[in-house]
């Protein structure tokens, strides 16, 4: 594998309307998770992480805060043609923007001719996980298949949100079927409740891929779109390989987050992730040294817990607090609090997620919520504990009672 020369491209342009409205502002990779990250950390982090020097992220969506994040965050050292580049849409194909994920690529193939690489590797960059990619990459040059497809078991009533596969009943490290979203998935044979779904990492040989590409986009009847489009087209030539994610052994994984993959496309789910974080043996490992998560490097003061004028202490359970934040005679249970936030006296922050510079003020609470940046709670004002008045005060309320609070909304 040495010799091949490899090339990463990221498609970070995708709107992300049901995370509304933590996308109302941003794009969906630019959302910030975890407290000190945002989605597309977990992406690069990977690739990086699994040996990649050149990486383009492909953007078009509100791509403002995501480009300021790529260019700030992610500078490799330039050496030896090493870059992460965040890409916008550039019209090289006329007057329009990308149609789907497989037209942006079509339109930044000037990369590709520029690079020359032997495999390229294209991942989505709104999931929660790790992987070593360097075995998937083995695994596809030995399949001497066009593409292979990353896979991994999820729940049977999510089919509707993935690719389902289904595997070549001769061969089963290739794709016999695959259906994008399908409402009418059957379970697998070992297990019924549930189905091999894509995870939207795919590993191609380059001249493959801008082959596919391509031809694609001469179609009238595409949607250019890799999981709806591509890939079937690939399958039913017999032509697509599946990498199982159980395959993946990621250093110093636990036995809990080995196989630990999560779409975060809904406020749900994104909530759910959250609580994954957080407890002393958690579902999800932030604090493995071998496999880290890169983020931005903030010039912050570390988190502070104090006692108040009234002698009423700051205090945190089950929960993640960054830099910059003063927790002052407040209280936060299975929280995570991104920077620069303050909980004043006799505040209680309980089951929430708390970007940045949000002011939680005195008495206030904040109950299963997710307040975005600049957020001011006033002093005694609730969030999530009725959310009859949080939807007559215009914030989002999921079916589940997650109440979310769009950035800069007053609550009071
Ligand atoms: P989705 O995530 O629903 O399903 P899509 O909306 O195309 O598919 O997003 C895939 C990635 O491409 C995301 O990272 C998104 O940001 C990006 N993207 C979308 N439109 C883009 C555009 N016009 N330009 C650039 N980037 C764009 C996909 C696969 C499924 C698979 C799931 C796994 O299609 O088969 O199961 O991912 O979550």
């Amino acid at each position: 594998m040495a010799s091949k020369k490899i090339f990463g491209i990221v498609l970070a342009g995708g709107e992300g309307k049901r995370l509304m409205p933590l996308t109302a502002d941003r794009a969906k990779p630019a959302v910030p998770f975890g407290g000190v990250y945002r989605l597309i950390d977990f992406a690069l982090s990977n690739l990086v992480n699994s040996g990649l020097r050149q990486i383009v992220v492909l953007t078009q969506y509100k791509s403002h805060s995501l480009d300021r994040h790529v260019s700030t965050t992610w500078r490799l050292s330039g050496m030896l043609g090493s870059y992460v580049a965040s890409v916008p849409a550039q019209q090289r194909l006329g007057k329009r923007w990308f149609s789907g994920s497989a037209d942006a690529i079509l339109q930044s193939l000037n990369l590709l001719r520029d690079e020359k690489p032997d495999i390229v590797v294209v991942v989505g960059a709104d999931h929660v996980y790790r992987m070593d990619f360097n075995d998937m990459i083995e695994a596809h040059i030995a399949s001497g298949l066009g593409v292979t497809v990353a896979a991994i078991r999820q729940p049977i009533a999510l089919a509707d949100q993935f690719g389902v596969i289904e595997l070549d009943a001769k061969n089963p490290q290739k794709i016999g079927a695959f259906r994008e979203k399908p409402k009418d998935a059957v379970g697998l044979g070992d297990s019924p409740g549930e189905i091999l779904a894509s995870m939207g990492n795919y590993v191609f040989d380059a001249d493959v891929l801008i082959d596919a590409v391509q031809r694609d986009g001469a179609r009238a009847d595409s949607n250019h779109d890799m999981g709806g489009d591509i890939v079937p087209d690939f399958v039913a030539r017999g032509q697509a390989g599946v990498y199982d994610l159980n395959r993946n052994d990621v250093p110093g994984a636990t036995e809990r987050d080995r196989f630990y993959w999560r779409d975060v496309g809904t406020i749900d789910s994104f909530f759910d992730a959250h609580q994954d974080l957080i407890a002393a043996l958690p579902v999800f490992n932030l604090y493995n040294r071998e496999w880290p998560i890169f983020s931005q490097q903030l010039n912050s003061p570390p988190a502070k817990f104090v006692r108040d004028g009234r002698n009423a202490v700051g205090t945190a359970i089950d929960s993640i607090v960054s830099l910059g934040c003063v927790i002052s005679g407040g209280h936060l249970e299975r929280s995570v609090l991104g920077p620069w936030n303050t909980i004043d006296s006799g505040a209680r922050v309980v089951d929430s997620v708390v970007f940045e510079r949000v002011h939680v003020g005195e008495n206030a609470i904040v109950q299963r919520a997710i307040l975005d940046k600049d957020v001011v709670v006033s002093p005694g004002a609730t969030v999530g504990v009725d959310h009859d008045a949080d939807r007559a005060r215009g914030f989002t309320v999921t079916d589940s009672g997650i109440t979310v609070v769009g950035k800069g909304e007053i609550v009071s």
